[in-house]
């Protein structure tokens, strides 16, 4: 320690060195800092197919918040992403760094707490600074020992904290959305030109409704942090992206991508203009669906949508005036697939109209459902809102404090108990009801290439082939697989459905298809039985670390 602290007075540098990490893991365990089991650092299966066993999609997402900070300042800048304690310390041992900075969110906060000492300890002159959602937490810097707590938007701030132009054009770092994809227990290699990369437009998102971490976390509403003016300057971002990863699909990270149609539009125009037969996936409100016809999505290349469905009863009005059931339906006819996003213990929720409430989120058959809790998180009205009646249970950690486990408030008609209980059931009964969600996928995607293989316009033609051609083996096998697995489980009306899928997915698929997906479904049931094996047993999958150095020159 002490001759690490030498040598940086020894070698004063011109320019500030900067480490940026996410908290460390493991993730899915519980423990001390606040890890939970129920917590995987996984999209899918924290928060979508967590109920339905072996055909849960599994994967693992990159820190976005980081690698764009590091990408736009010109400070040598190391990103850890997906620590473990230990190396997290060697790294800030080993490199001498002006600035540290820890990106969390509000259930991390024992995990950024941890991190902040051990710095403090090991890099005593090291700037520790802590951004990401858990900044929201009213006196964060009270509770770990941070030199700053920063709230909002981060690459601004730490331009400025290093001297650098703070409203400089943003360059978007070029970042595979996901890794460690696995189906069935299975490790499934996905080709570049599939593999989404991952981009934020935007954050924020100007509805403001009230329970919003985003939205509340960038300005709350009425506000929206751009990184793009256009959607000129957005094809341009997307252009170089593209070149760099060779893939042609993009996971946008705005959180309302549809609702800036001029910016779309204006995409449209120039993927147009510069034959770009790109495909994304996007976060949506109903109401800013609405604002297009589904032919135009096709030709935008939009192919899922993440779209906020809350409730029958809720008084969103994002929801106003409109039939999510018959937009799903229109949705999934033109091959772009759903996910929809409900939620549980609204204000007017009783035991009672609850389950009939899951049973209309259900209704819409999207192909995936997430179903979150209603919850007040720090920073946001309903927050505000709750503190003020009182309602907040201050028993409840923070790492407990997510929408995935129960109630952090006090209910009027439902209990904490209740609530976990509502919630598994609702994944459950929608796997019940409407079958593996990548089952539903499968025949979104078909539905699409049945009715767009075709399409006048050759960009969205290429798109619907090249899908089939990537996919249909892959679909192909895991229908077998899953029409196997399902006839075991004795779940018989899922599994005619799945059949009956792979039967006219099948027509026309000569001999080497059909050997193809033989093989590869005997395959996907062995590891599908050491995958449901490994479930009973509860152990989990974790991240590896990733280590992204920028600018380094530094020994
Ligand atoms: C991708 C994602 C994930 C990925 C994880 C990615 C990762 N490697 O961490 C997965 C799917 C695994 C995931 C899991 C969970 N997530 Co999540 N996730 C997101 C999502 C959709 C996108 C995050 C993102 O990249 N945004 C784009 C980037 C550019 O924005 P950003 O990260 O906020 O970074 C900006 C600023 O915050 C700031 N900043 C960030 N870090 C730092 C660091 C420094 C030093 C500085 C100065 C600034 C700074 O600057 C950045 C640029 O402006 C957000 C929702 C959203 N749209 O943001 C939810 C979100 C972050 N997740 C959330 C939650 C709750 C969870 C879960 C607990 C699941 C759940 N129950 O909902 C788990 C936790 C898993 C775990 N064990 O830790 C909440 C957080 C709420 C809160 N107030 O803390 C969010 C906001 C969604 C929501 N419910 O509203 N998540
Ligand atoms: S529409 Fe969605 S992203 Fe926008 S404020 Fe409401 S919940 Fe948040």
């Amino acid at each position: 320690m002490e001759d690490r602290n030498r040598s940086l007075d020894r070698s004063p540098r011109a320019v500030a060195c900067v480490l940026l990490s996410s908290v460390f893991g493991p993730y899915c365990q519980d423990d001390s800092y606040g890890s939970r089991a129920i917590n995987p650092m996984e999209l899918f299966h924290n928060q979508v197919t967590r109920e339905q066993g072996s055909f849960s999609l599994r994967a693992f997402h990159p820190s976005l918040g980081i690698r764009l900070i590091q990408e736009n300042i010109s400070a040598p800048c190391t990103v850890l992403d997906f620590p473990t304690l230990e190396a997290f310390e060697h790294e800030i041992t080993k490199h001498v760094y002006d600035i540290i900075g820890i990106s969390s969110i509000v259930a991390n906060v024992g995990k950024v707490k941890k991190m902040c000492e051990v710095a403090r300890a090991l890099s005593p002159r090291s700037r520790i600074v802590v951004g990401g959602h858990v900044a929201a937490i009213q006196g964060l810097h009270t509770m770990v020992d941070a030199d700053d707590v920063v709230k909002g938007e981060g690459v601004a701030w730490m331009r400025e904290l290093l001297g650098e132009d703070a409203q400089a054009p943003i360059r978007h770092p070029a970042v595979s959305s996901s890794f460690g994809f696995r189906f069935m227990g299975l490790p499934i290699p996905i080709p570049r030109a599939a593999n989404p990369a991952v981009v934020a437009p935007s954050v924020g998102c100007p509805l403001g409704c009230d329970f919003c971490c985003t939205s509340a976390f960038f300005g709350g509403k009425g506000k929206v942090h751009s990184f793009f003016k256009d959607g000129d300057e957005l094809f341009d971002a997307l252009c170089a992206i593209d070149a760099q990863l060779h893939s042609s699909a993009f996971f946008m990270l705005d959180e309302n991508f549809l609702l800036h149609r001029d910016r779309a539009l204006q995409l449209l125009a120039r993927m147009r203009k510069q034959d770009k037969s790109w495909v994304f996936y996007v976060f949506s409100s109903a109401n800013a669906i609405a604002q297009y016809s589904v032919e135009t999505l096709v030709e935008l290349g939009v192919s899922w949508i993440w779209l906020g469905l809350e409730s029958a009863g809720s008084d969103y009005k994002k929801l106003k005036n409109t039939d999510t059931v018959d937009m799903v339906r229109r949705l999934h006819e033109h091959g772009i697939a759903t996910i929809g996003s409900s939620i549980i213990g609204l204000p007017h929720h009783t035991a009672a109209n609850v389950r009939e409430d899951i049973e209309y989120a259900i209704s819409h058959e999207t192909d995936f459902h997430q179903f979150m809790l209603y919850t007040p998180m720090p920073g946001t009205p309903l927050h505000a809102k709750s503190l003020a009646e009182d309602s907040l249970l201050s028993e409840v950690p923070y790492a407990d404090s997510h929408g995935q486990f129960k109630f952090n408030f006090r209910h009027p008609n439902i209990s904490r108990d209740e609530s976990k209980l509502l919630l598994d059931s609702a994944f459950r009964r929608d796997y019940e009801r409407n079958g593996p969600s990548v089952y539903r996928l499968f025949k979104t995607m078909h539905a699409g290439w049945q009715r767009h293989a075709e399409h006048p316009d050759p960009r969205v033609r290429r798109r619907f082939r090249r899908d089939r051609l990537i996919f249909r083996p892959l679909i192909e096998a895991s229908l077998r697989a899953m029409e196997y697995t399902l006839a075991l489980e004795n779940q018989t009306s899922a599994r005619q459905r799945v059949r009956a899928l792979r039967q006219q997915i099948d027509v026309g698929s000569g001999g080497v298809g059909r050997w193809i997906g033989l093989t590869g479904a005997s395959v996907l049931m062995a590891a599908s039985l050491v995958e449901r094996l490994g479930i009973a047993r509860a152990s989990m999958y974790e991240p590896r670390m990733q280590v992204e150095r920028r600018n380094w020159e530094i020994p």
